[in-house]
């Protein structure tokens, strides 16, 4: 049975979505954005940021604050693809991207970050965390090419005073408490260690976005595991248990868009920062998605976190109740949830159950074309 029908906890559709260029917006109502405050950052050296970022009501035009976020990020494709319509999208303002080992080690996982963001060269430039942890049980070459990003090997010039991104982390939600959503598309590992360094990360972390976990379908690491919980599961089930406010975007609504060749014809072209990065990295993925998985086009799971942070009325959640196995013999790292008919375990995160897939692809081609226009 599905979830929607066992659950009473549903955040039904009552309004209508505020971006009215999104035909196919239908006006989800959603729990991503229900503890949002308006909002209001880096420790190393960066240009100095404008006092509020404006974004554009699109409906009524009347300028508002952009949402501050925090991407951690193990730059893979999909996160590279996160990375650039974070960075973009004018609902969001970005105050740091933290690297976290999943797809590749947490060595490369923080040069590609870095990668990232300098071939983007966006206005304002996010402070930067670096990948402490140990190296994952497996990793994400297949899908996502020996250095992550398809490949490319883009030259880059090591940076030797990053911070780690657990201090980035907690310094940042320190600086704005209560107003910073992460978005987390790797494994959790910097976030479990953030709540270790600050007690009060939890308290003052306004929203956790985790892209991860499956609900009703299967893993895709494991039959029962999805890959960036089952990277580090320990830490996983250490936020799963924080009282943090959070939000799992699992892989039975993320699985439900996928990027198709003809979305390349619609790609900034190559004379951008934007399309020479993406132009460079996807066609792996495409390569790799069809030789792996047999598919005619590639999941971007990761980037749909960014749209939920930015656009969360696209989305429906729902309440849950949920846990993280952590030693199963077949079902470590699978997230488990109470849908017992008396639930016995306390809701602790806001399930995405399902998204406006038109409206999603929507906005990420729109931001896309934000992107190009910086050049
Ligand atoms: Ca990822």
């Amino acid at each position: 049975m599905g979830v929607k029908s066992r659950s009473p906890i549903v955040r039904r559709s009552t309004i209508r979505c505020k971006h009215t260029c999104l035909p196919a917006a239908r006006g989800l109502q959603s729990a991503f954005g229900a503890t949002f405050r308006p909002p209001a950052a880096m420790n190393a050296p960066r240009p100095e940021r404008p006092k509020a970022q404006k974004a554009q009501n699109h409906r009524t035009g009347t300028p508002r604050m952009a949402r501050k976020v925090i991407l951690d990020v193990d730059p893979g494709i999909d996160d590279a693809l996160a990375v650039v319509l974070a960075l973009f999208d004018p609902e969001l303002d970005v105050v740091a991207v933290t690297a976290t080992g999943g797809n590749v080690s947490p060595q490369q996982a923080t040069l590609n970050v870095q990668t990232i963001v300098e071939l983007l060269d966006p206005p304002r430039l996010p402070r930067l965390g670096a990948a402490t942890s140990e190296t994952p049980a497996d990793d994400g070459r297949l899908l996502h090419g020996a250095d992550g990003l398809g490949n490319a090997n883009f030259p880059v010039a090591v940076l030797h005073n990053m911070h780690p991104a657990d201090k980035v982390l907690c310094d940042e939600v320190r600086t704005a408490p209560e107003e910073i959503t992460i978005i987390s598309s790797g494994p959790l590992t910097n976030i479990a260690r953030a709540l270790q360094r600050d007690s009060n990360f939890a308290a003052t972390v306004g929203r956790l976005i985790m892209v991860g976990g499956a609900v009703d379908g299967p893993g895709n690491i494991t039959p029962g595991a999805e890959f960036n919980i089952y990277s580090d599961p320990l830490s996983a089930r250490t936020v799963f248990r924080s009282r943090m406010t959070k939000t799992l975007l699992p892989l039975d609504v993320t699985g439900q868009l996928v990027m198709t060749f003809d979305w390349l014809d619609l790609l900034p072209s190559e004379s951008t920062r934007v399309g020479a990065l993406l132009r460079r990295i996807l066609p792996f993925a495409f390569r790799a998605h069809r030789q792996a998985l047999g598919l005619e086009g590639i999941y971007i799971n990761d980037a749909l976190g960014v749209v939920a942070a930015a656009h969360p009325e696209l989305f429906e959640t729902r309440e849950m109740a949920g846990d993280v196995e952590t030693q199963g013999e077949l079902t470590a790292g699978a997230t488990v949830f109470d849908r017992r008919q008396v639930r016995q375990w306390r809701p602790n995160v806001d399930v995405a159950v399902s998204m406006d897939v038109a409206a999603v692809k929507d906005c990420i081609l729109r931001t896309l074309g934000e992107a190009a226009k910086a050049g």
